[in-house]
């Protein structure tokens, strides 16, 4: 009889250093994370005092070279990711901000001085970032943003506000998307230290889902900044983006995890619960219920395997991190809610992790780029045909 739910061993496709990052990341989680998250869930909050930790196992910035970061390969970090998200999105959430959408902005558009300020102590933990593209008014059409950059001297002046952003009013450094001028082309990147003057943050309540994960909105009312603190080398409405395939990456592989940690959940409980005298693991239609969510595991495991081998030779195109951001999280969102059905009545109480899982990965579906506007990432790839514009 069939045991866990690796169906088609693609472990065996692993390298014993990948294996060893799977297993420090799943260790933690079991360990450190799995008795704190329903309480946090409960409250609202992260658990902070984890943080440092993640940054000793080198969990931030983990695919950089230098600056003290691991140097892993896209492999080893999907793996961690997807261990990190069987714990709860947000804990992926955390580090798929901290890394891809904090750290590589900075390695890729920073100049060498803010590389060696800020990599290093974001790598360790020791500083907190977030990242500004959302605004109240702009989601799914960030070129649209209304934050502006002025020029004023030796400094950047900003105005706007950014809406719905992860880590936000704990973040020591936010990365800002802002026009210098009118056009989508004029976006750059721009580093702002929390307590600037005329820099602002406030939480996001009333979330019923990611709620062991800080969302905030922020606020620019005449912040003025250094002028060291753009990032020189972002140029346009393609930087933010660039940042966007990292995270879109990881999160593909999170979504895995969080999907096996339903599986497991229902699988077990469908062996123990007992109705009309037999496991209801017995009945034909849990079964298939059992049957699909194993076989979309499957091939999503193999999908983000496969992006993960294309990316470390360099050849990942970004519509197919968009086909596998849409796919695996939206199957993963349908396995939880399978999975949240097997359960019973118990598939709504926070003694088992269906229902956390359930309610975050409706956020997941829609944050990165909705399941249907990677429907047209793809479908622009495919034909030839803007359907955006
Ligand atoms: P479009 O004309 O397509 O592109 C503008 C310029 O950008 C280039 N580009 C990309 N470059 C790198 N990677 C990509 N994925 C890129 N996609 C486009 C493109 O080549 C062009 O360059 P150039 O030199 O020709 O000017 O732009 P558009 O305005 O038509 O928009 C396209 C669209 C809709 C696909 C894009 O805007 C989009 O992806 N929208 C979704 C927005 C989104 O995903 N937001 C996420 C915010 S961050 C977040 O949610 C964090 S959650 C964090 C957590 O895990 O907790
Ligand atoms: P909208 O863009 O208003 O979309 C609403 C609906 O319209 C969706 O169904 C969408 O698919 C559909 N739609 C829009 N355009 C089209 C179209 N052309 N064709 C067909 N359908 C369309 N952002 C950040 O910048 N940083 C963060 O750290 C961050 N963290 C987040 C954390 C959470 C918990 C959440 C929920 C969001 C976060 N976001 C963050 C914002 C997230 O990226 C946006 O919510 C997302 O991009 C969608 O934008 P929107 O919510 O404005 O929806």
């Amino acid at each position: 009889m069939f045991e866990g739910w690796d169906f088609y061993g693609l472990d065996d496709e692993l390298t014993d250093d990948e294996r060893a990052v799977r297993d420090a990341a799943k260790q933690f989680v079991d360990k450190r994370f799995r008795p704190l998250v329903t309480e946090h869930f409960r409250k609202g909050t992260f658990p902070m005092q984890l943080v440092p930790e993640l940054g000793e196992l080198g969990f931030f910035g983990a695919t950089i070279k230098g600056y003290d970061c691991a140097g892993l390969n896209n492999v080893a970090y999907g793996l961690m990711l997807r261990e990190l998200e069987r714990g709860d999105s947000g804990l992926r959430s955390f580090a798929s901000v901290q890394s891809s959408l904090v750290m590589y902005p900075i390695w890729r558009y920073g100049s060498e001085a803010q590389k060696e300020k800020w990599l290093p102590q974001l790598a360790r933990a020791k500083k907190i970032g977030c990242f500004g593209l959302t605004e109240p008014d702009f989601g799914s059409d960030p070129g649209g943003m209304r934050t502006k950059a002025r020029r004023d001297g030796s400094s950047w002046v900003l105005d706007g506000a950014k809406m719905w952003i992860t880590n936000g009013s704990v973040a020591d450094v936010a990365v800002v998307w802002a026009k210098t001028g009118d056009s989508p082309d004029s976006i750059q990147g721009f580093l702002v230290e929390k307590g600037t003057p005329g820099f602002t943050t406030h939480n996001i309540e009333g979330k019923f889902s990611l709620r062991a994960s800080v969302t905030s909105e922020l606020a620019f009312d005449g912040c003025r900044i250094p002028a060291e603190n753009v990032l020189p080398e972002s140029h346009g409405l393609g930087a933010p983006l660039s940042c966007l395939n990292q995270a879109r990456y990881g999160i593909a592989w999170g979504a895995v995890g969080a999907a096996i940690d339903c599986y497991e959940c229902a699988l077990a409980y469908a062996k123990e619960r007992k109705q009309f005298d037999r496991p209801i693991a017995g009945f034909q239609l849990v079964q298939n219920k059992l049957v699909v969510m194993l076989t979309e595991i499957t091939k999503a495991q193999a999908l983000v395997l496969r992006l993960g081998r294309l990316k470390d030779l360099d050849k990942l195109r970004p519509p197919q991190v968009s086909m596998a951001k849409r796919n695996n999280v939206g199957w993963a969102l349908q396995i939880a809610r399978m999975a949240r059905d097997v359960l019973g009545a118990n598939g709504i109480a926070d003694e088992y992790p269906v229902i956390r899982h359930m309610l975050n990965l409706e956020s997941v579906n829609t944050y990165e780029g909705t399941y249907d506007i990677h429907s047209l990432i793809v479908g622009r790839d495919i034909t030839g045909l803007d359907a955006f514009h």
